[in-house]
């Protein structure tokens, strides 16, 4: 009976572990990175984890097993295979990998040296779709979902001297996931971000909220919270520009609370003011870089510290700029959102996924407020339950780690989604559960445009309760109609709301020059652009405008020979870096906004 029991004890463990929740800020911390090169295999059949009969092995690839002697059979071995770099994602690193969807093993040696009274972390920035995570042939734990961090506390799992990482990473498109089976960006697997172990002492501190108040630019609120709930322990905070120094005493459940009286210069695009705050528990530091504003809507207006504001946007896939692949570092977001600064732009929806956190940070520093969105994206299984837990833990992640970053202004929970009753209900629980973790920032979600009825566009969604702001996608002129019919098509949009339109745009391949009528030009998507800005003068209401794209980008649903070949073409600038004719439309019309 004990060895039943020890048994399925044991398989439970091989298997279950919770996610640890995510310690805040972690470039701050004691950091050892595990970027770089790592072994992969390639397994379209899970042929390391499961044996011939579909069940899983004591023996799978985790172990990361070396032959003994030369009679020993192991079909496999991380040391002689090749390499993949990380962060990266895997299409892009062999030609062979380009559509490859499936899983693959990745493996990283490293040394490590056990410190007294520390704790350890393994952090992953993000690994597209689903990961497995083991260290020296132990199960630390698993993550779903491709664009949000995630970590595991190791300490148990790691030894002195050498040690190995192995990860499973599958990203094999399913139904019920978010993202779905279809979208259009490339399901770019493998890890994606920054890996890196972390190390805090036993009792640390886990995570902060440090901001104004909804509307009040008076008082500095928030709160830190340790890993544990010990009571009595003091943590103190300080804002030196500020002047503020205070202590905290947490509470039985590790939080410490604060609200200071002050002033602080206000966090606004033409001058992004950011704050040095410094927390400190014993020998522990954390420090952060921390702006202030407050954001609200009254009727059609979005206030930015109390004053109307147009969001002069671009949209952007987190896609490498000059190569092919997903953006990581920090300098891939400089160019990106350089480029959006020299469009014109006061504000970027990062679309249709959390973008990495150098993209945050980045255009907190550069003035640019964000639009944040979880890739609830087009038709995905609103009736399933998992598939909507899965959403709101996207949600939760993508609003821990981000809610000090006062550039993010809108938590966007949605693409595109089709009107239906379940959609609705899925949608509205998913408002709910982003506006009681977060009070202080806008909702929205990019919806469609309902119905056309006597050239006017009606914007109809029952979601319009559960939205700060209206945010529709439209096409006109590319999808539907021509360019010329801007000149004419009304609207009407029966809500006491500011309106975004988060989306419009038409394809364009660099260097083909002809007739504006002539699909694909240059000069097409210049006019494209020219009567759409028009058009949108005559919306009542307009608060902002995201064009559709920044970028040309891969995306697997474009097949066209010779003009699209695997890429969405409707960047304002080419793969390459060169900026299109409809570029220039666009800054002209943000010059005089
Ligand atoms: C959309 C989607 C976006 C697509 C774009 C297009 O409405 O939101 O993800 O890439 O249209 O190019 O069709």
């Amino acid at each position: 009976m004990r060895h039943l029991f020890v048994a399925i004890f044991s398989l439970l463990s091989f298997h279950m572990n919770a996610n640890t929740p995510l310690i805040s800020n972690v470039y701050s911390r004691e950091i050892i990175s595990l970027n770089g090169s790592w072994n992969y295999i390639v397994d379209p059949m899970d042929n390391g984890y499961y044996n011939h009969r579909l069940e899983p092995m004591k023996n799978g690839f985790f172990q990361n097993r070396k032959q003994k002697n030369p009679s020993e059979l192991i079909e496999y071995n991380f040391y002689i295979s090749t390499v993949l770099r990380v962060p990266g994602d895997w299409n892009t690193q062999y030609e062979k990998l380009f559509f490859y969807e499936g899983s693959i093993w990745f493996k990283k040696d490293f040394p490590y040296t056990k410190k007294e009274e520390k704790r350890t972390f393994i952090y992953f920035g993000a690994v597209n779709y689903r990961s497995w995570v083991y260290i020296n042939g132990k199960f630390a734990g698993e993550h779903e979902g491709g664009y949000t961090p995630f970590n595991f506390d190791v300490t148990d799992l790691l030894k002195n001297g050498d040690n190995f990482v192995v990860v499973r990473v599958n990203n094999t498109r399913q139904k019920d996931n978010i993202p779905t089976v279809n979208m259009d960006w490339w399901n770019y697997g493998g890890i994606t971000r920054d890996v890196m172990l972390v190390e805090v002492s036993d009792i640390h501190i886990r995570d902060y909220s440090i901001q104004l108040p909804k509307a009040n630019p008076n008082v500095i609120t928030g709160w830190i919270k340790l890993n544990k709930p010990v009571a009595g322990e003091t943590i103190s905070i300080s804002i030196p520009e500020l002047k503020i120094n205070k202590q905290l005493t947490t509470d039985k459940d590790g939080t410490g609370y604060f609200e200071f009286k002050s002033k602080p210069q206000l966090w606004i695009p033409a001058d992004p003011k950011l704050y040095e705050v410094i927390i400190t528990r014993g020998s522990e530091v954390v420090k952060d870089e921390i702006g202030f504003r407050t954001i609200e809507t009254k009727d059609k207006k979005i206030l930015l510290n109390g004053k109307e504001i147009f969001l002069k946007g671009i949209s952007i896939h987190e896609e490498a700029p000059y190569r092919n692949g997903r953006a990581w570092s920090k300098e891939d977001a400089e160019i990106l959102l350089s480029w959006a600064k020299e469009l014109g732009c006061n504000y970027v929806r990062l679309a249709h996924y959390p973008h990495n956190e150098y993209m945050v940070r980045t255009a907190e520093k550069m003035g640019l407020m964000v639009w944040s969105e979880i890739p609830v994206y087009w038709t995905i299984s609103w009736d399933n339950p998992a598939t909507y837990q899965n959403a709101e833990n996207q949600l939760d992640e993508m609003i821990y780690r981000d809610k000090n970053r006062c550039a993010i202004i809108i938590w966007s929970i949605a693409n595109e989604t089709p009107h239906g009753e379940a959609r609705d209900k899925f949608l509205s629980n998913l408002s709910r559960s982003a506006r009681s973790k977060d009070n202080t920032r806008l909702i929205s979600m990019a919806m469609d445009v309902a119905k056309l009825e006597n050239n006017t566009n009606i914007m109809e969604d029952n979601m319009n309760e559960f939205v700060d702001i209206m945010s529709f996608n439209q096409y006109l002129g590319w999808y539907s109609g021509t360019p010329d019919d801007c000149r004419t098509r009304q609207w009407k949009i029966p809500y006491n709301k500011p309106v975004i339109i988060s989306e419009f745009g038409g394809g364009a391949l660099q260097g083909m020059h002809g007739n504006k009528t002539t699909r694909w030009t240059e000069e097409y998507q210049e006019e494209l652009y020219t009567r759409s800005v028009e058009m949108f003068e005559r919306i009542d209401g307009l608060a902002g405008v995201s064009p559709w794209v920044l970028k040309d980008f891969h995306s697997t649903r474009r097949q066209l020979p010779g003009i699209q070949d695997w890429f969405n073409r409707k960047g304002l600038i080419s793969d390459q870096g060169i900026k299109k004719k409809a570029f220039f439309v666009m800054q002209e019309w943000y010059s005089k906004k």
